[in-house]
């Protein structure tokens, strides 16, 4: 009896932290004592922590610093005041310490958000100094220092130097004023709103930290399509509170500007912005708000897209309207993020191309600081889409890339769909805009067209859920968007890697599991959902499921046969010289590739071709056997994921197991839905019979075309 209580005893002192109830509210920051075989830090280092920083910024460092190694190492790591033993840790500028000023680190090239790790002998002793020019880099140096540690990276010979090479590195939330979140997957709006400024969440802390611990910098906390009264007096307070919870952790607070403020809330007639009255209303507007967020980041602003107001309602340019907003907020170092994202209220004839159509003629036109957002591709957030040819075409302007964290188009918070491929894919992309190597990351950076301003943005995931993201693996995609925006050069693999290390642990069957799962993952959803290049092919409005026959929708372009073209010959939009010529959008050599079916590869195929049913492509088969086997594949790779999922059972923590299985139990029956209802639809198209081993549709097309989701999550409006 008393065996058995002992050895129960025994087992429950052993249990490792990740079998205790998680709810993933923790994020990546989850600091659970690491297990032996991969905690390399001895007793001899991280012995006390030295940081002589008392600005709000420098303590908040400390604070996580201490918090982190003192959980990760499970003794409590104390602070002194001198490098008084072996072993510590001296986090200081070389302002704040006469240390870190006598050890001259080459800290030049860090600016002000770059940090130094290194490791050296301080009056005799081993220490290990966080060095920067700042308290910033200083909490990006403590951070960078603990994912060291969680990962299991040894630490005792450390020399480390990193900086961003994004200046701006933005989360978007499209969070509504009724903190309803469009697009928004896991619950609503961060911001209680009604209850700030006297109410602040204790949460804002938690969003901040997590921002701060992957370098992400600013946040615009409000919709770009919400409403102008974000901009009163009433509304500034709150956002005033949370820009006050925020600036420890290096975050500044961005808002949307609803173009049409002055007549909303300004009792203006007119928002033109050439009108004297109109530029004096936005001049007296970021003197209100630079008075009570001194450090105020500045407008973004989506104008004449999608019904929004804009200056061409004025018949003004673009370039007249950011230039506006940019007067404005020049005398406070504000900028203005003017969103490429175009939808003109007429029709074009190849939607793609509207975005370079209108801004391509502005380039140079812009005040210095004006920041271009363009989306990653010239359509919307798809699953795949070729880079966007703004990047190679304005060289004159710095140029922002825009993704979208949440998963609006790959299959909302149950799919699990890692987000680092599609974005590595993209950054990686070579624009030619001076010659090969011309990557997109290049462009984003500034380093091409040697702007000083550079940033990306990402449409943030954040909500009300315990899990901040809606599932738990879309954490990685908050993870992945902060730490590309860092540095758009790093591989996603190494940041599914580190992402996984922190939020599910070292255990090598578990690194070795999940990094794979995740790097095929959105692979997955683009073959189950659109593969070859297909694309816009979801629900009208909610983009919730498949539905490629929607036909009646007013606009030619609101309709997913808009896209895919599909007839009795073949399917596909033609974007060559023959069809709609978006490919002369790019730079010669680009546009000689995409518009050749011999090179433009599979991946795009059907965005820029027209194929035929039964042309041969590379693999052997025909397109429409192809097609079929793409979209197999797809759940077949679902399955699989699931299968490797199940077998990690016993290395993780019993709670985050079981919803991410119920969420991967959700996507296979969504992937097989996508499979049998697109094909069943291209079916009644091509007239072909499946190839032989393919099961058919589990349902008749019109099964599928009879589906309506009029409650399906974070819808528009
Ligand atoms: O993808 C579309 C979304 C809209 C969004 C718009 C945009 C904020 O469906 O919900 O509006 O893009 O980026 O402006």
């Amino acid at each position: 009896m008393q065996k058995t209580l002992l050895a129960l005893l025994a087992l429950l002192t052993l249990l490792p932290a990740a079998a205790r109830a998680e709810d993933g509210y923790r994020l990546w920051l989850r600091y659970d004592r690491l297990a032996e075989p991969s905690r390399r830090v001895d007793a001899a280092a991280a012995t006390a922590i030295v940081a002589p920083g008392s600005g709000p910024v420098a303590q908040a460092a400390r604070a996580e610093l201490q918090r982190g190694l003192s959980g990760l190492l499970g003794r409590p790591v104390a602070m002194a005041r001198d490098v008084d033993r072996d072993g510590a840790i001296l986090l200081a500028t070389p302002r704040s310490s006469p240390a870190i000023a006598a050890l001259h680190l080459p800290l030049d090239r860090l600016g002000d958000e770059g940090y130094l790790i290194r490791t050296v002998r301080i009056g005799g002793r081993p220490a290990t100094v966080i060095a920067a020019n700042s308290d910033r880099g200083l909490l990006y140096g403590a951070f960078a220092f603990l994912r060291l540690v969680q990962t299991g990276r040894a630490i005792d010979r450390l020399d480390i130097a990193d900086a961003p090479k994004v200046k701006l590195r933005l989360l978007d939330h499209w969070d509504n004023l009724d903190r309803h979140v469009e697009r928004g997957y896991a619950g609503q709006s961060l911001w209680d709103w009604q209850k700030l400024p006297l109410w602040k969440d204790p949460r804002y802390i938690d969003y901040a930290r997590a921002d701060a611990s992957i370098g992400i910098n600013g946040a615009v906390v409000n919709n770009v399509n919400s409403k102008a009264d974000i901009l009163t007096a009433p509304w500034l307070e709150k956002v005033a509170a949370l820009a006050e919870i925020f600036r420890p952790w290096g975050v500044r607070v961005y808002l949307s500007a609803r173009f049409s403020a002055p007549i909303e809330i300004g009792g203006l007639r007119t928002a033109d912005p050439l009108d004297p009255q109109v530029r004096a209303w936005w001049k007296a507007k970021a003197d209100e708000i630079y008075r009570i967020i001194p450090d105020f980041g500045g407008f973004l602003v989506k104008a004449n897209s999608e019904g929004q107001p804009g200056p061409q309602d004025y018949k003004r340019s673009h370039a007249d309207g950011a230039n506006m907003l940019a007067d404005a907020l020049a005398p406070h170092g504000g900028v203005v993020m003017w969103r490429a994202f175009v939808y003109s209220a007429t029709g074009a004839d190849d939607r793609a191309k509207q975005a370079y159509d209108e801004f391509k003629p502005l380039d140079g036109k812009f005040r210095p600081n004006v920041i271009l957002q363009v989306k990653n591709g010239p359509l919307d957030f798809q699953p795949r889409e070729p880079f966007h040819p703004l990047f190679g075409a304005m060289p004159k302007t710095p140029v922002a890339i825009e993704v979208e964290i949440t998963k609006e188009y790959l299959g909302f918070a149950t799919h699990l769909a890692f987000l680092g491929t599609m974005w590595e894919e993209a950054l990686a992309s070579d624009t030619f805009a001076r010659g090969r190597g011309s990557t997109l990351a290049k462009v984003v950076e500034g380093a091409l067209g040697g702007h000083n301003l550079s940033a990306m943005a990402g449409v943030a995931n954040t909500g009300t859920d315990r899990n901040w993201s809606g599932s738990q693996f879309d954490q990685a995609n908050w993870y992945a968007f902060g730490r590309l925006a860092w540095d758009p050069q790093l591989s996603a693999r190494a940041i599914a890697e580190e992402w996984t290390r922190m939020t599910w642990g070292n255990d090598p069957r578990v690194v070795d599991a999940i990094v794979p799962m995740m790097m095929g993952s959105r692979q997955a959803v683009v073959d189950y959902m659109t593969p070859l290049g297909l694309h816009h092919l979801m629900g009208t409005g909610h983009h919730y499921g498949p539905a490629p026959w929607v036909n009646d929708q007013q606009r030619p372009e609101w309709n997913p046969v808009y896209y895919h073209r599909a007839d009795a010959n073949g399917i596909g939009f033609d974007r060559t010289a023959t069809g709609s010529n978006a490919v002369a959008q790019y730079a010669p050599e680009v546009a000689r590739r995409f518009a050749d079916r011999r090179s433009v590869g599979d991946d795009y195929l059907l965005w820029f071709h027209h194929v035929k049913w039964d042309d041969r492509l590379d693999t052997g088969r025909t397109l429409w056997d192809e097609l079929v086997a793409r979209y197999t594949r797809g759940v077949e790779e679902v399955a699989g994921m699931r299968r490797t999922w199940a077998s990690l059972a016993p290395y993780v923590d019993p709670q985050r197991h079981e919803e991410v299985a119920a969420f991967l139990a959700i996507q296979a029956r969504e992937a097989s839905w996508w499979r049998d209802a697109s094909i069943a639809y291209f079916q009644s198209i091509s007239h072909r019979p499946l190839p032989a081993g393919f099961a058919p549709p589990a349902h008749p097309l019109d099964y599928y075309e009879a589906l309506k989701f009029p409650y399906a999550p974070g819808q528009g409006g």
